[in-house]
């Protein structure tokens, strides 16, 4: 696990490598899996039941990041790489969203207020090279996840830093974190630290052991 880059970001609990074996043993069992899929004109996806609360689901470390040492860096292969500090940052065209949340480990939650800035605002800031087809989250625990190019340049996806019109809480990723709705929510990175636009794919922390690398919900890809 990388330790924080910058000194003023510390890191608060230890990672909690029992209960990532136990994922890990679940996605090689195929647990949760229904068998069953699903078209996005169904709501909720299969296997899936709603929750009212907000769930906390993290490695055991939850990074708290002064927002005066907030930085994003925009690399990999594009025209213009930029590192981005909180004003920076909240002086791009900011957007509210509603949207769902589903995670692997079977709950969902429905319309979701957010505020933020679109992925497609950042893609327009970088412009990758056209060979660019995949993006890396890498995040202040050292979480990385990836997806391709195409899912992240969505309409719905967004770096968000509100939820219900406030900060969003710092276990669930505030400052700032991504939000990939039509994914399953590991995808979705918190304490958003460097976003990386790769020509080739890299898979991430949980696609690394077992968990599937494309992870639509709808088509129950919890494990790959
Ligand atoms: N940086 C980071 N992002 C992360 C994780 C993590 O451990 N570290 N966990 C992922 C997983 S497995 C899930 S289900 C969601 C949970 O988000 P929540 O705690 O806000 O519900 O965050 C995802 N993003
Ligand atoms: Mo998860």
């Amino acid at each position: 696990m990388a330790e924080a880059d910058d000194p003023k970001v510390t890191l608060l609990g230890r990672v909690k490598e029992k209960l990532i074996e136990r994922k890990q043993e679940w996605a090689r069992e195929g647990r949760l899996l229904t068998g069953t899929w699903a078209s996005p004109e169904q709501r909720l996806p299969p296997g899936q039941r709603l929750v009212r609360d907000w769930p906390v689901l993290d490695l055991g470390v939850q990074p708290n990041v002064p927002l005066s040492h907030f930085r994003l860096d925009l690399d990999g292969a594009v025209e213009n790489k930029a590192r981005l500090s909180w004003e920076a940052f909240l002086a791009l065209p900011q957007v509210e969203s509603v949207s769902d949340m589903h995670c692997v480990t079977q709950w969902s939650r429905y319309d979701n207020h957010w505020k933020g800035v679109a992925a497609h605002t950042l893609v327009a800031l970088v412009n990758p090279t056209a060979e660019v087809r995949h993006v890396i989250f890498h995040s202040h625990d050292g979480y990385t996840t990836n997806v391709r190019l195409d899912q992240f340049d969505q309409p719905d996806v967004f770096l968000v830093h509100q939820w219900e019109g406030k900060p969003i809480p710092r276990q669930h990723g505030g400052p700032l974190r991504i939000l990939i709705p039509r994914l399953y929510l590991w995808k979705s990175a918190k304490w958003i630290r460097r976003i990386e636009f790769a020509v080739a794919d890299r898979p991430g922390f949980w696609e690394v052991r077992g968990y599937h690398n494309n992870a639509d919900p709808w088509l129950e890809e919890r494990y790959g």
